[in-house]
């Protein structure tokens, strides 16, 4: 079976949120169409503690946009976003909530951050997502959302060595580009990597 996977189309992701990715609200009626048409429909939701380890206020002379070390693994230093229960949490007010067939929320742990739908960024835990996809018969993805360069990317990495067939929908996803090209060359990585790139949303059959 397919299944649209939705990646943290979320507030805080979108023009004058916290971690604004430029355009980001551009996506919303593109994963809108994609709900309708597809059979099932996953949602990833970023959901951190409000004393997040990625989050560069946790960490004294570590400004937003550095790299540092987080419990052994290289870190981005965020602004604090996505945190429970805040509003900047919530998906986007215009996306068809009720279209969503099932969430999974992933950036739990304090001590990690996890970009991926599917495991942190450790690959020491597992969201659960892949077990319900399984147990869902799911074994094709199209993915779409945000960020391309974090979130998106690192989902799919993990999609594809899964064993999914997946497609990823560039017009429904948009980028960070904290460094230029970085959206570009994440493309490039899907693709190499065995994604189908899409340009823009079609319905299978
Ligand atoms: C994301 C940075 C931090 C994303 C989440 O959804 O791509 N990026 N947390
Ligand atoms: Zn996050």
């Amino acid at each position: 079976m397919h299944a649209l996977l939705l990646i943290d189309i979320q507030n805080d992701f979108l023009p004058g949120g916290a971690l604004a990715v430029p355009e980001g609200d551009r996506v919303i009626e593109i994963a809108n169409v994609a709900i309708e048409s597809a059979e099932y429909v996953v949602a990833t939701q970023d959901w951190h503690p409000p004393d997040h380890g990625s989050f560069a206020s946790q960490h004294e002379g570590i400004e937003i946009g550095d790299v540092f070390e987080l419990n052994g693994l290289r870190q981005v230093a965020w602004p604090d976003h996505c945190v429970q229960g805040s509003p900047g949490a919530e998906f986007a007010a215009s996306l068809r909530i009720a279209g969503i067939d099932h969430v999974t929320r992933k950036g739990t742990d304090p001590l990690i951050d996890s970009y991926s739908g599917f495991f942190d960024n450790g690959h020491r835990q597992s969201t659960g997502l892949h077990d319900h996809l399984m147990s869902t018969g799911v074994d094709e993805l199209t993915v779409m959302g945000l960020a391309t360069d974090y979130c998106v990317k690192f989902t799919v990495f993990d999609a594809i060595q899964l064993g999914y067939s997946t497609r990823v929908v560039l017009a429904g996803c948009r980028g960070v580009n904290l460094h230029d090209g970085d959206v570009d060359a994440a493309i490039e990585e899907m693709r190499a990597g065995g994604a189908v790139i899409l340009e823009d949303f079609s319905p299978l059959t």
